[in-house]
């Protein structure tokens, strides 16, 4: 009796998770949402858990975040998984980061590849560890002509520094006749930063209740919508997703309307 209740719990549960998509899908789904995955640590600490068992339990997050957006038809799924800032972290904690994208893809590429998912990375990979870059190099160059969704990790990834980058890119360019002052302008800017090929982010997500942007693609977001909230990114579930992009939605159908 006790499991017919839970079949029909559960089965109750995912249909309205099921309609929620539909609904959803419904009206304009941003065409690229980027993440803020914070929490993972304090995830941990409140189970008495060593850090890394918070990032290890982000990445499964990871896992139905992709597959939901993918779902939903989200074109480009920007997650900030590790920022130039990250290195001070204890190296034990840094080392056992730097292996989940070795797991992650280990599990979950060919289902990905199954998906039609193109898995790319923007960040400064020269300072990232041989196993780290190999394996995400391996996974880029799989997925590289499939036209679903990207998903698009920010690894070592810091906005300022990609601005200064593309500021001395402009001036190379400049200097050398390529490019010239009055064909300068944000487009063409735009073309310069790691984003290059990418649309900016529509809606931004950050969870663990932190109201800022934390040096994250400071360009790109100017006009995005945010969405923040206290939930942190282990326990960040499908249902959280939808709720983002329902107020996205509602505040799109809002400014459409004046
Ligand atoms: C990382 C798990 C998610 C929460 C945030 C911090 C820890 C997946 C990846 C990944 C990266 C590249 C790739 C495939 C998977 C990842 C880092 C950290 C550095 F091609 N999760 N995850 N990378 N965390």
């Amino acid at each position: 009796m006790l499991n017919k209740i839970r079949l029909w719990k559960n089965q109750n549960n995912s249909s309205t998770l099921r309609d929620k998509i539909e609904e959803i899908k419904k009206l304009p789904v941003p065409e690229h949402v980027a993440i803020i995955m914070d929490g993972n640590g304090r995830w941990a600490k409140k189970r008495a858990l060593p850090r890394v068992a918070g990032h290890h339990e982000g990445m499964k997050i990871v896992r139905k975040t992709t597959m939901l957006a993918n779902n939903l038809g989200i074109k480009t799924l920007t997650l900030y998984a590790f920022s130039t800032e990250n290195w001070k972290r204890p190296k034990n904690e840094v080392d056992y980061i730097m292996k989940l994208p070795e797991e992650f893809l280990g599990t979950f590429l060919p289902e990905l590849i199954e998906n039609n998912v193109q898995v790319k990375m923007m960040g400064y990979q020269d300072q990232l560890p041989g196993h780290t870059r190999r394996a995400i190099e391996k996974a880029m160059e799989q997925t590289k002509d499939n036209d679903g969704l990207v998903l698009n990790f920010a690894l070592n990834y810091g906005s300022r520094a990609e601005i200064l980058d593309a500021v001395k890119k402009v001036l190379n360019d400049h200097n050398s006749g390529i490019l010239k002052e009055t064909d300068l302008n944000e487009d063409v800017f735009s073309s310069y930063l790691m984003t290059a090929n990418f649309k900016d982010p529509d809606l931004l997500i950050r969870t663990s209740g932190e109201i800022r942007l934390s040096n994250f693609m400071l360009w790109q977001l100017a006009y995005s919508e945010f969405w923040f909230t206290d939930v942190l990114w282990p326990d960040f579930s499908e249902g959280h997703l939808l709720e983002a992009i329902d107020v996205y939605q509602k505040r799109q159908r809002r400014f459409g309307g004046i």
